[in-house]
């Protein structure tokens, strides 16, 4: 587990990841717009890139992110978040061990699990040295086709870990309030804010579920 002083630790909010966009000028385009909104972390995602246009969208989006204040989290590449000096890194279970990243990335970097459907993945991921876990995925996905399906009391049950919470999958303004109150501290959003026809007011409104 990350020491007490970790600054990502009460991280709240939405969680924006970026779509599978090739065209950098296009994504940096899509992105910018929307850091200065209120966003904590922002994760590069890019299952179509190569591992060269991989390096040059993080550093663009690094470069972004430090302007606004964002942490940029990098999908999958412990290695990449490094190179672009990124906060952290995202991890599924076959991208890397969880204490290796934690290991290269330092203790204030930001080590993100997913854990699915699964409590327990989460309990050793946190073990390992994850700073917080994710489940989903809690609603049908136009993104990700054969997710496995979590339910909002993994959510409750997540608690004790320590670390925040973060529930991906189809996530809308209109369902994500149950999800947050049953304990989701971020919600990872890609299709709702980048597919929608106004992505920053769509970001609005996912930021309005936040307010107490
Ligand atoms: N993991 C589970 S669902 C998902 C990932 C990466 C995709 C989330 O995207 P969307 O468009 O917000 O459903
Ligand atoms: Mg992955």
């Amino acid at each position: 587990m990350p020491p007490a002083s970790f600054p990502h630790a009460q991280a709240r909010g939405v969680y924006l990841i970026t779509p599978d966009e090739t065209d950098t000028a296009r994504l940096l385009a899509q992105v910018q717009p929307l850091l200065g909104a209120g966003v904590p972390w922002l994760q590069y995602r890019n299952k179509l890139a190569d591992a060269a246009l991989r390096l040059e969208q993080a550093t663009a989006l690094q470069g972004l992110c430090e302007q606004a204040g964002v942490a940029l989290v990098i999908n999958d590449d412990a290695a990449l978040a490094t190179a672009v000096g990124a906060a952290g890194v995202h991890l599924g279970e076959d991208d890397g061990d969880i204490a290796a990243a934690r290991a290269l990335l330092g203790p204030d970097a930001i080590v993100g699990a997913s854990c699915y459907d699964q409590l327990a993945l989460a309990q050793s991921a946190v073990t390992a040295g994850a700073s917080y876990v994710a489940f989903g995925a809690f609603f049908p996905s136009r993104t990700k086709a054969n997710t496995r399906h979590a339910d909002a009391a993994l959510l409750h049950g997540a608690a004790m870990l320590g670390v925040p919470r973060v529930a991906i999958g189809g996530l809308t303004p209109d369902n994500a309030a149950p999800i947050i109150a049953a304990g989701a501290d971020l919600i990872a959003v890609i299709s709702g804010v980048f597919q929608a026809p106004d992505p920053r007011a769509a970001l609005r409104a996912y930021l309005d579920c936040f307010q107490d």
